[in-house]
């Protein structure tokens, strides 16, 4: 989950211009852990929060500016949203942190020293609040042609976050730990590549198009999964007159990130209370029971696999849910078949790659095996799907009904494929 707090929330601005008064930030029951109540019911893993947005504004008590929490009068200066926030998610859910390289209230931002500042920033956050699971890098820079130009030390700052926290995941539109995925909508290519080549690019200069952030490249250099950053509302941060999505457009969202191979980091603005408002909590319950509902009962359960296989990972390892047991294919191009206990009528198939070995497949094609004879469902031209990765939820145009199922995997290298599930979306 995504957080965007701050004193936008407050003036309904997007993009604050760093001349807010501090005053203006001042929730009147602010309670993280009831944020975290909501990302725990909606089945997030961890949340990331906005501690300082293009406006500058730290919702901690930084050191490194006058723009703070102590500078307003919001619990007399002594409040810090950042403390409440790693308290509340402590032992329950992962912290992130969002930290805006643009600064439209830092006097320094345009010159050499601001790199010193936002390093400075950087060790404060992830010195006294951590440990942090994910720093995000925020790629937007709005200033005009007569604005500044601050030439950001990007290695210093990747620098600076290897010694403070090298276990936590770098995002920028280019990494190294994961990236931008090219678009606000939630939506992964139809084939996304965990590779991406980012030889001479930096978040900010010579990167790729976002339109190949979506794809990724096959085959490329560097390990950067796809982050699926969108907001619940219309906004980035809460507005009163905005509303959340629909249940069904979160639906499609999540299909199109976590079913395409990417991550889904899905804002959800906390309001002028600083809570979580009662209208976005119920869709996110909602949200959380749609998929608890269509994957409830996979039906590939209780089938036979059978395919050729390296010793020791045999096909079967498909069907279980444990994540380092896999089915290793002897070639790069492989069937596996599934043979299930009785005909089923599915809508839905998941496949996994097993990760640690790499990203492998190209093309998944599939045919039904009716006895009498094996009937193609797919071609090479329109496969099943392209790419797996991780995961890949490939969404049927119509249900199918069958018992036995032929798969053709095509690959980089053997595929080695971690579960293989069935799903009715329409079922109870
Ligand atoms: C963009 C920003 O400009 C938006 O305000 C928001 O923070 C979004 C997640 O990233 O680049």
């Amino acid at each position: 989950m995504f957080c965007h707090f701050g004193p936008n929330t407050f003036s309904g601005a997007e993009w604050g211009d760093g001349s807010e008064p501090e005053d203006l930030f001042n929730p009147r029951a602010l309670d993280c852990r009831q944020w975290v109540d909501a990302a725990e019911q909606a089945g997030m893993g961890g949340i990331i929060l906005t501690a300082k947005h293009h406006d500058g504004f730290c919702l901690w008590p930084s050191a490194q500016s006058t723009h703070t929490v102590a500078q307003s009068s919001w619990n007399e200066g002594n409040g810090d949203v950042l403390r409440e926030f790693t308290d509340a998610c402590r032992g329950r859910m992962k912290a992130g942190v969002y930290i805006s390289p643009w600064d439209r209230n830092h006097p320094t931002y345009g010159t050499d020293e601001y790199n010193e500042v936002f390093v400075n920033t950087l060790r404060e956050v992830h010195t006294a609040y951590g440990p942090m699971f994910e720093q995000w890098f925020d790629g937007a820079c709005g200033e005009g042609p007569n604005g500044k130009q601050q030439r950001y030390d990007w290695p210093r700052f990747m620098q600076t976050m290897s010694e403070l926290n090298p276990n936590a995941i770098v995002f920028s539109d280019i990494g190294p730990g994961c990236r931008w995925v090219g678009n606000e909508e939630g939506r992964a290519g139809e084939t996304c590549w965990s590779t991406l080549n980012t030889e001479g690019a930096t978040p900010s200069e010579n990167k790729p198009a976002p339109e190949v952030l979506t794809v990724g490249h096959q085959g490329g250099s560097q390990w950067v999964p796809a982050e699926c950053d969108v907001s619940i509302r219309p906004g980035w941060f809460w507005h009163p007159d905005e509303h959340p999505k629909t249940v069904d457009e979160l639906m499609e969202i999540y299909f199109n990130s976590v079913g395409h191979n990417g991550l889904l980091l899905l804002n959800v603005p906390p309001d002028t209370n600083g809570r979580i408002c009662a209208e976005d909590s119920a869709v996110l319950v909602a949200f959380r029971a749609e998929r608890d509902r269509i994957f409830a009962r996979d039906m590939a359960q209780g089938a036979k696999a059978r395919a050729m296989h390296r010793p020791g990972h045999r096909a079967k390892n498909v069907l279980d849910t444990a994540y380092h047991t896999y089915w290793a294919a002897t070639a790069k191009e492989a069937n596996l078949t599934l043979a299930l206990d009785s005909v089923a009528e599915f809508d839905i198939i998941v496949i996994q790659e097993y990760i640690p070995l790499g990203q492998r497949v190209t093309s998944v094609g599939l045919a039904i095996d009716e006895g009498d004879g094996i009937y193609p469902q797919t071609t090479p031209d329109h496969p099943l799907c392209t790419t797996v990765g991780y995961k890949r939820i490939v969404r049927l145009d119509a249900p199918m009904r069958t018992d036995r199922l032929v798969f053709t995997f095509r690959a980089l290298a053997p595929p080695v494929i971690n579960r293989i599930a069935l799903f009715n979306s329409k079922g109870k």
